[in-house]
């Protein structure tokens, strides 16, 4: 669905006297604001393909309709999204999930909407149905080669596809792990992983980056092969400087700090990106700052600091991703209030100056510190990120746009009720 570059002028005249108001009202409490509002343009953020169908739990999913049939409407979802708020501008595919079909008329439609493809992500948690071997007892950590083998071989094929897509990363995610005590032995297990991970990493391109993803539990629930920050560092060091840790908001014990796990991969040169999400008590895959907005804020913090310290580019230098699933809400507004919710915890964090925080450190001032931060943090920099949307040729107000264009219904009337989506 396209959406015409006049009806963008139209329904953004209507609230541009409202939104002008706002802007001047907080864009003279910004020290660089051409500069916070260039970062802000330039950020975009990937959507998985998995995202835009209703998501679902083992007790039950309930449909939304209209949902994309094929790669090519979740590449128009997604075209969607980027014409709205012009910040995304990528799409991740998961193999075998979406396998694009004619390569050329994929990478075209993509174009058609300004979309470049991100990363792209193996799938070893799950048997496909003219698949050899099971992953039942795990994949790269297999007691049997010939299953460690067809993770491998799985894994090269995922990157030739993402060549022919213009991918520059591949993304592993590995459900291996133990569900009881003794199942399992730790060493074997890791040697295994490493030694297929290596297998995988020889086959990337000059450019590419691999993304070694860990997670605390599940579907495994005693032990993960890559079950932690640490565990991930090491294989990423281990395999080489194009090999990263990917950090998945998600995928942590309780209470864990993540903005501390950030900075400290940043400046080892081995965070390599981001799956964003929300959670309260696990991998709930809630909309992004649903739950938890200063805790986004603070990661930002980290590292919008982290980054600038190693004279890196926010847009670009890391794999930022929306990893989210959508049991209750229309897929689409839920991915345009994580993006949102993105954008704003980036702005804040933009705001904060970095001498005067670190003058107030060095004076053991904690108060300072803590008043520092949470003055940015209070800052309502939305009329900020609404202005970078508008220079950008989106709209101001892209869930209000959404709902008055009525665009489910549309595209429920386009692909009919009952569509499934291929993910989880
Ligand atoms: C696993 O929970 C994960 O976060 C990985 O990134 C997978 O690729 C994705 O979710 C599958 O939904
Ligand atoms: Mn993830």
């Amino acid at each position: 669905m396209l959406i015409e570059k006049f009806k963008i002028e139209e329904l953004n005249n209507e609230l541009l006297s409202d939104h002008r108001r706002k802007l001047n009202a907080v864009a003279p409490l910004v020290r660089n604001v051409e500069d916070v509002l260039q970062k802000l343009i330039d950020f975009q953020i990937a959507i998985p393909s998995w995202a835009l169908g209703a998501g679902g739990t083992r007790f039950g999913r309930f449909s939304i309709g209209g949902e994309p049939r094929n790669l090519e409407d979740k590449i128009e979802d997604v075209g969607l999204l980027h014409a709205l708020n012009r910040s995304s501008g990528a799409i991740s595919l998961h193999i075998p999930w979406d396998i694009p079909g004619n390569i050329n008329s994929i990478r075209a439609l993509a174009a058609q909407y300004g979309l470049r493809f991100d990363a792209v992500n193996s799938n070893t948690f799950q048997d496909q149905p003219d698949q050899q071997h099971s992953y039942k007892f795990g994949s790269l950590q297999h007691v049997d080669k010939a299953v460690r083998q067809q993770a491998i071989d799985h894994n090269i094929e995922v990157i030739r596809h993402g060549i022919e897509l213009g991918s520059e990363s591949l993304t592993v995610w590995l459900s291996d792990g133990s569900c009881f005590p003794g199942q399992l032995n730790f060493r074997k297990a890791f040697q295994n992983t490493l030694e297929g991970l290596h297998e995988i990493y020889k086959a990337l391109p000059e450019n590419w980056k691999m993304f070694v993803e860990y997670k605390a539990y599940e579907p495994n629930f005693y032990s993960m092969s890559v079950g932690d920050w640490g565990q991930s560092y090491l294989y990423a060091s281990k395999l080489g400087p194009k090999a990263y840790t990917l950090v998945d908001l998600g995928h942590h014990l309780p209470n864990a700090n993540i903005e501390q796990i950030v900075s400290l991969l940043l400046m080892e040169g081995k965070l390599g990106g981001f799956h964003f999400n929300d959670s309260k008590y696990g991998d709930d895959d809630l909309t992004v700052g649903s739950i938890n907005p200063y805790q986004l804020f603070l990661i930002f913090n980290e590292l919008v600091e982290g980054m600038d310290a190693k004279g890196m580019t926010h847009a670009t230098d890391l794999g930022w991703m929306i990893d989210a699933s959508h049991n209750v809400k229309d897929p689409l507004e839920d991915l345009l209030q994580s993006v949102e919710a993105i954008k704003i915890a980036y702005a804040q964090a933009l705001l904060i100056d970095a001498n005067e925080l670190a003058d107030a450190r060095n004076n053991n001032d904690v108060v300072r510190c803590q008043e520092i931060l949470q003055d940015a943090y209070r800052t309502d920099v939305r009329p900020l990120v609404a202005e970078a949307r508008l220079r950008a040729g989106g709209v101001l107000r892209p869930l209000q746009v959404t709902r008055q264009l009525k665009i489910r219904e549309q595209l429920i009337k386009q692909r009919g009720l009952k569509t499934v989506a291929t993910g989880l």
